[in-house]
């Protein structure tokens, strides 16, 4: 009977110890199967009213599961405080390693060039809007006096979209300048206007130092009473101090747009060589950044304001050819490659 009891308790009491997993239920199971108030102590205090010859093999018996439920007990608890060193010791910090290095992301060159010339122009009364990068033809050619066959078509070599609309033969274009943005805005809003407009823009043309067939353009338009050529030269002029500083030399001369007449192109003397010749600068000492002039009438009259009245100059800049006049950047492709060994300088 006692022998029974004594089974049913070790298989009981190792049945428990195999779910202990921590000291204080490991204290708790001490005190369940070995404290003083134990079924185990009390089976020992019943052993002194068994005949003699039970209470020698039940007390046997009985030291002998003592014994055994002590030994577990220590062996449990050297394990559990091995497993709680270890554990400590994984989330220790060890401060004197050296910290992981956040690697800091920047601006592209493009974009801090972009966000300068904006500022810039903010300064002087711009107003920043943007346009479609898909534009329709007559925003990019026919209202801007270049019709059909108009042989000017050839300065923009085009990338042409497939797209029919259900009213017919429309035909899409990637733009190949920002200029439509003009008409979009003049479309829009009466004069006085004074906008810029930055973006992409698009030419199917072979890629070498100077050109991309992917660049930003920032177009220009002021439109009002009385504005003139001057007012252009002395606007652009400013720009070019405030970008490059005094000391750079500007040139404008005459240039050919259909839009604007008449028309002209500014160019910045390259830093490269210092005017001498280069190939970067194609060896003519220059590089050009702006095409600009006077908006021509016929432009003015497809938007519905009258040329007799209002005047208007236009510009528009190849924005990649500034960071490389200011910091003798050798090849415009470097740009787009993304080669972060090279945006990483800016
Ligand atoms: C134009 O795109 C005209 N829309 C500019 C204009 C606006 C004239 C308003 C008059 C009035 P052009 O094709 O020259 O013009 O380009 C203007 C500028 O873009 C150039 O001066 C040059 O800086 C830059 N550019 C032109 N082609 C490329 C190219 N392939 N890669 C990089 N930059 C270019």
């Amino acid at each position: 009977m006692v022998l029974n009891q004594l089974e049913e308790l070790t298989s009981r009491a190792f049945d428990e110890l195999g779910k202990v997993t921590n000291l204080e239920e490991l204290e708790a199971w001490r005190i369940r199967y070995l404290g003083r108030k134990s079924s185990l102590i009390q089976i020992l205090r019943l052993l002194a009213t068994l005949p003699l010859e039970d209470r020698r093999v039940a007390g046997a018996r009985a030291n002998e599961v003592k014994k055994t439920f002590e030994a577990r007990l220590a062996e449990k608890k050297t394990s559990l405080e091995l497993a709680a060193t270890l554990s400590l010791q994984r989330e220790s910090l060890d401060v004197t390693l050296p910290g992981e290095r956040v690697l800091l992301g920047r601006l592209h060159p493009t974009t801090q060039i972009l966000d300068e010339i904006c500022h810039i122009f903010q300064d002087m009364g711009f107003q920043v809007v943007e346009g479609p990068e898909v534009e329709w033809e007559y925003y990019n050619f026919e209202a801007l006096n270049m019709p059909a066959d108009h042989p000017a078509r050839d300065m923009f070599a085009t990338l042409w979209i497939d797209f029919e609309t259900e009213a017919g033969d429309r035909p899409m274009l990637l733009r190949t300048h920002t200029s439509p943005v003009q008409i979009r805005v003049m479309e829009k809003s009466p004069p006085p206007i004074r906008i810029i407009a930055p973006g992409r823009v698009y030419r199917y043309e072979a890629t070498d130092a100077t050109h991309e067939w992917m660049f930003y353009q920032v177009e220009g338009l002021a439109v009002d009473r009385n504005i003139t050529l001057a007012d252009l030269k002395g606007t652009l002029f400013e720009f070019a101090r405030r970008l490059f500083g005094k000391e750079r030399k500007c040139r404008f001369r005459c240039d050919y747009f259909p839009f604007v007449e008449p028309g002209v192109e500014v160019a910045i003397d390259c830093f490269v060589c210092g005017g001498a010749g280069c190939r970067l600068c194609g060896n003519s000492g220059w590089i050009e950044i702006i095409g600009a002039g006077m908006v021509h009438p016929e432009v003015l009259r497809r938007v519905d304001i009258d040329p007799e009245v209002y005047s208007g100059f236009a510009f528009g800049m190849g924005v990649e050819r500034i960071p490389i006049l200011r910091y003798g950047i050798d090849d415009i492709r470097l740009f787009y490659s993304n080669d972060v060994r090279f945006l990483r300088q800016f």
